[in-house]
C-alpha cells in the first residue's frame, strides 16, 4: 500500500505525521464514516479534504488571529496554514545575518496548537526581498540566498510539511525570469536553493511554486522541463506548488491534465495559493473544477486557499475567496465543500496513502530504509 517511489525517509514520515494529525482530525470534527466506503459526509473544508487523505489550508496573517471570526473560521473549516507574509525573506531576515521569527513562530505555535499542518512560504523569491539583498552581487547574493535558506530553514525544521523552496522563477513563455537572482547567479541558483533546503530541513517537502501553471502551457512546460531535469540529476525536489489565482472566466481545460502530467513525472502537486476572482455560480464551478482535479490526482496531496475572507484577501474587490467579508459561507464553499466530499471514498483516495495503524507504526520506527535514495 506504501508507494516506493524515491523519497527520502524523512520526508515521507513528515508526510505521514501531518496525515495522523489529520486522521485524529476527522473524529475530533464528528465525521461519520460508514465502514471503508465513499458515503462519508463531512461538514467542515479541512475534515471533507482528510477523508481523502488531503488537507485544505489557508493563507494567514498573524495580526489576524486575534479577530474571534477570523480564528473560529480558521480553527473550525481548515487543518492547514501557511504564512501569507511572515516567512519571506524581507520579514525573516530585515538585516543580513539578522533574523526575525516573530510572525512565523505566531503562526507555527497557532497551528500545532489546533494539529494544523503548516507549509512554508517562501524561502527565495525576486519580490519581497529585504533592501540589503537588492544590492548583492555574484558570489555575495549566492552566499546571502545560502545563508538565508538555511537560517530559515533550520530555524522551522520538522516542523513544515513543505516548503516553497523558490517562488515565480519563470516567465510566461517557460523561459528564467530575469530577476536580480537570475542574472547575478546564472541557472544554477534554482537548483543549490533545493540543496540548500534539503540540507537545512530533510523532513520537508521541497516544492517549486508559481502562478499561471493553470494547464499545459508554454511556462508550465519550462517547470516542468525544470523538474525532469532534477530528477533524473538527483537534486533535491518533491512537489510543484500550483497557486491557481483565477477569474470565474479561466480555463482549465487542461488543469487537471497538467496536475498529472507532473505527478506522473514523480513529485506530488500541491494548490497553494486558491483564489477565484468573481461570484455565485461561475466562481463556484471553478472552485468546483479546482477541487475535482486535484482530488482526482492521488499525488495532489491539498488545497490552500491564498485567505480566508474577502475582508482581507490581496485582491479583495474580486471577492475571490469561500467566506464573504463578513465570515459568511459563499456558494463556492459549497461546491468545494461537495467536491471533497465526493472523493472521499475510493474513486478520489490517495492511493499512496497507509491507514492510520501503518502511519503509527511507521511513525515509531528509528528508521526506514526507502529503496532507490540517494
Ligand atoms: O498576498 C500577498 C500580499 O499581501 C503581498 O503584499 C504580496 C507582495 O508581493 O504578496 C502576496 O502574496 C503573493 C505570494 O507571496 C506569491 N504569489 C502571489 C501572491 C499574491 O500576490
Amino acid at each position: 500500500m506504501i508507494s516506493s517511489s524515491p523519497m527520502r525517509r524523512g520526508r515521507r514520515l513528515v508526510r505521514l505525521s501531518v496525515a495522523v494529525v489529520v486522521t485524529g482530525g476527522l473524529a475530533a470534527a464528528g465525521v461519520v464514516m460508514s465502514t471503508g466506503s465513499a458515503t462519508a459526509q463531512a461538514d467542515t473544508l479541512g475534515a471533507a479534504a482528510a477523508q481523502s487523505g488531503r488537507y485544505f489550508g489557508a493563507a494567514i496573517a498573524p495580526n489576524f488571529l486575534g479577530e474571534a471570526d477570523y480564528a473560529s473560521t480558521l480553527n473550525t473549516e481548515f487543518n492547514s496554514v501557511v504564512a501569507e507574509n511572515a516567512m519571506k525573506w524581507d520579514a525573516t531576515e530585515p538585516n543580513q545575518g539578522q533574523f526575525s521569527f516573530s510572525g512565523g513562530d505566531a503562526i507555527v505555535a497557532h497551528a500545532q496548537s489546533q494539529g494544523m499542518s503548516v507549509r512554508g512560504h517562501t524561502l527565495v523569491w525576486h519580490a519581497q526581498q529585504p533592501g540589503w539583498v537588492q544590492g548583492l552581487t555574484g558570489d555575495s547574493l549566492r552566499q546571502a540566498m545560502v545563508d538565508h535558506i538555511t537560517g530559515v530553514a533550520s530555524h522551522y525544521a520538522g516542523q513544515i510539511y513543505s516548503w516553497d523552496v523558490v517562488n515565480e522563477a519563470f516567465e510566461e513563455d517557460g523561459s528564467r525570469r530575469q530577476s536580480n537572482l537570475q542574472q547575478q547567479m546564472g541557472d544554477g541558483w534554482i537548483e543549490e536553493a533545493f540543496r540548500a533546503a534539503d540540507a537545512a530541513d530533510p523532513d520537508a517537502r521541497l516544492c517549486y511554486n508559481d502562478y499561471n501553471l493553470d494547464g499545459v502551457n508554454a511556462k508550465s512546460d519550462g517547470v516542468y522541463a525544470m523538474v525532469e531535469d532534477f530528477l533524473a540529476r538527483g537534486v533535491p525536489i518533491d512537489c510543484v506548488g500550483i497557486q491557481t489565482h483565477l477569474s470565474q472566466d479561466s480555463d482549465l481545460s487542461t488543469y487537471q491534465e497538467n496536475l498529472q502530467r507532473f505527478s506522473d513525472l514523480g513529485v506530488d502537486v500541491e494548490i497553494t495559493e486558491l483564489d477565484v476572482g468573481g461570484s455565485g455560480s461561475a466562481q463556484a464551478d471553478v472552485y468546483r473544477t479546482v477541487t475535482e482535479s486535484c482530488v482526482a490526482v492521488a499525488r495532489c496531496t491539498g488545497i490552500t486557499t491564498w485567505g480566508i475572507t474577502d475582508k482581507y484577501s490581496w485582491r479583495g474587490q474580486d471577492t475571490p475567496l469561500l467566506f464573504d467579508a463578513n465570515y459568511q459561507k459563499k456558494e463556492a464553499y459549497t461546491a468545494v465543500l461537495e467536491a471533497l466530499n465526493a472523493a472521499g471514498g475510493a474513486s478520489g483516495e490517495r492511493d499512496d496513502q497507509p491507514d492510520a495503524a501503518a502511519y503509527d507504526q511507521m511513525a515509531r520506527r528509528e528508521s526506514v530504509p526507502v529503496p532507490g535514495l540517494v
